[in-house]
């Protein structure tokens, strides 16, 4: 049975202006399975009033404490509904059902993070000598916006709006198109928990349309937004019409592993690091290991060592037991990974796993068997350019400040890894990559605590930690004459 999803404006659920509803598809089956509205200007221009106002009515008398307690209470509700969440997170998404879990845990730590920051903002004084007082109020930016994309939903759209929400600012939510339901869900505790009306409006629809029209308006006063380098250039433009602050842009990377571990006996950490990197979300994260540069000597041992890692990978839809990865997104989503598959072996990498449609899945579903290119060389555009799937290269490389100067030959700049047992080598290898992410020997510390985000093209700010807290504020000096 089709189930049917509204905006949510003004503390109230409705259909869009224009009346547009648009199938959701299941990517495992390619079967509609319920059906969202989708909002027109108008309704984005409904939200910003109804935000805008929500700054200076109820919400406003909430105290930092409140805040703080109200983002608990959420997450304690996400957990309570975790089980509902994940199984529509799983049909919607396409991800197996401990990642959906997962990301849903996720979700609640951040706003548990960020509520416990509430009541910690302050601001200060500035000692100007007799006869002056000086001090500086840390308050609200006021209307932010957020355009989230659809590869972590949920990560993405609680690492923004807690800390948003937190400092005491309103937000309306712009999900991808590929991915709203488990957002307008999310909202709904909020609404439940009783955020005041007004204070978080979600309007799913056009990116081209609503995203451009939220980042052009006046009436916001931050962006936080997560998606392609094409449309962050954009958001970019858009945000300097009325010289709107840009909280953080996550861009998505290119991350590269190095692998110098002492002998072959050490392979299996990166060997299940690599494999990781194909399943984890079917490789669509923007933090993916996806160029592995190995010690020459170890490189052909590394690839026997990959290739039997990923035999064991179970693909298939989220609803069969043990799967380790389901299935791309969307058809724009396998159509773009097919077509770097092909790009790989037109260019000449050696195809030692994968290549294409898993077997034995049929025609239908949004699949893609784990792949792996070997021989790869940073002049390929399978090792350049973002492919955002379950897809690796491999690259030999003829010891360390090679790895490097290679590691850093990219245009992003988000994540990246060293395997290694010397601590001199790990250390000094996170020192000279060019990127805003370093993990040694495993990868983690991806968000809440953390400070996340990337230089060059990844974008800029920080997600995670004090930092992106501060960004959801601005600093404003009052001085007084005490003669
Ligand atoms: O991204 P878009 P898409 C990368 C990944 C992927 C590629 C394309 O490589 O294959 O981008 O994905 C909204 N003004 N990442 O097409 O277009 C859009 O509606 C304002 C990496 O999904 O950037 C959606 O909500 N907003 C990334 C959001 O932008 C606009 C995660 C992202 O969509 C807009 C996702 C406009 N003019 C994709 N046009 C990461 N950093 O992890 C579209 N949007």
């Amino acid at each position: 049975m089709h189930t049917s999803y509204q905006l949510l404006i003004d503390g109230v659920w409705r259909d869009g202006s224009d009346g547009t509803k648009v199938p959701v598809i299941n990517p495992a089956t390619e079967e509609a399975f319920a059906e969202v509205s989708w909002g027109t200007t108008e309704d984005a221009s409904l939200a910003l009033d109804a935000a805008q106002k929500a700054m200076t009515s109820e919400w406003a008398e909430w105290s930092p404490t409140r805040r703080g307690r109200f983002l608990f209470s959420v997450a304690a509700t996400v957990r309570r509904n975790i089980v509902e969440l994940s199984a529509l997170f799983c049909q919607e998404h396409g991800k197996p059902p401990h990642q959906a879990a997962g990301e849903l845990e996720d979700a609640a730590r951040y706003l548990e993070y960020f509520g416990g920051w509430a009541d910690k903002l302050t601001g200060m004084t500035i000692d100007l000598g007799r006869g002056q007082l000086d001090y500086v109020l840390r308050e609200p930016l006021g209307v932010t916006v957020h355009i989230a994309p659809w590869n972590y939903p949920l990560d993405i759209f609680c690492r923004s709006v807690a800390p948003a929400l937190a400092a005491g600012n309103t937000c309306v939510v712009k999900p991808a198109e590929e991915i709203s339901l488990v957002t307008l869900a999310l909202a709904r505790l909020f609404q439940e928990e009783g955020l005041p009306a007004g204070v978080l409006n979600i309007i799913p629809g056009p990116g081209a349309v609503l995203g451009k029209y939220l980042t052009e308006d006046p009436r916001v006063r931050g962006i936080v937004f997560t998606g392609s380098v094409e449309t962050g250039r954009k958001v970019l433009e858009a945000a300097a019409r009325n010289i709107t602050p840009v909280i953080s842009m996550e861009l998505g990377g290119k991350a590269p592993s190095l692998v110098f571990v002492n002998d072959a006996t050490e392979l299996d950490g990166p060997a299940g690091g690599a494999a990781g990197a194909i399943a984890w979300n079917a490789g669509q994260s923007c933090g993916q290991r996806s160029r592995w540069y190995v010690r020459r000597d170890l490189y052909e041992p590394f690839i026997e060592r990959v290739v039997e890692r990923i035999r064991s990978l179970k693909v298939g839809p989220a609803t069969e037991a043990g799967v380790s990865l389901g299935p791309l997104v969307s058809k724009k989503q396998y159509d773009k990974v097919m077509s770097y598959i092909q790009i790989g072996m037109d260019e000449g990498a050696r195809l030692v796993a994968g290549g294409g449609r898993p077997e034995g899945l049929g025609d239908k579903g949004y699949f893609v068997a784990p792949t792996v290119f070997a021989d790869c060389n940073n002049s390929m555009r399978i090792v350049r350019e973002e492919i955002f799937g379950p897809v690796i290269t491999v690259i030999p490389a003829d010891g360390l400040d090679e790895a490097l100067a290679l590691a850093n030959d990219n245009a992003f700049g988000l994540s990246s890894e060293i395997w290694t047992s010397d601590i001199t080598t790990a250390h000094t290898v996170a020192s000279r990559l060019d990127v805003g992410h370093v993990t040694i020997n495993g990868s983690a510390a991806f968000g809440f605590e953390v400070p996340f985000g990337g230089v060059k093209h990844s974008g800029l700010g920080r997600e995670g930690g004090p930092e992106a807290i501060l960004a959801y504020t601005r600093l404003k000096n009052v001085w007084v004459n005490l003669k």
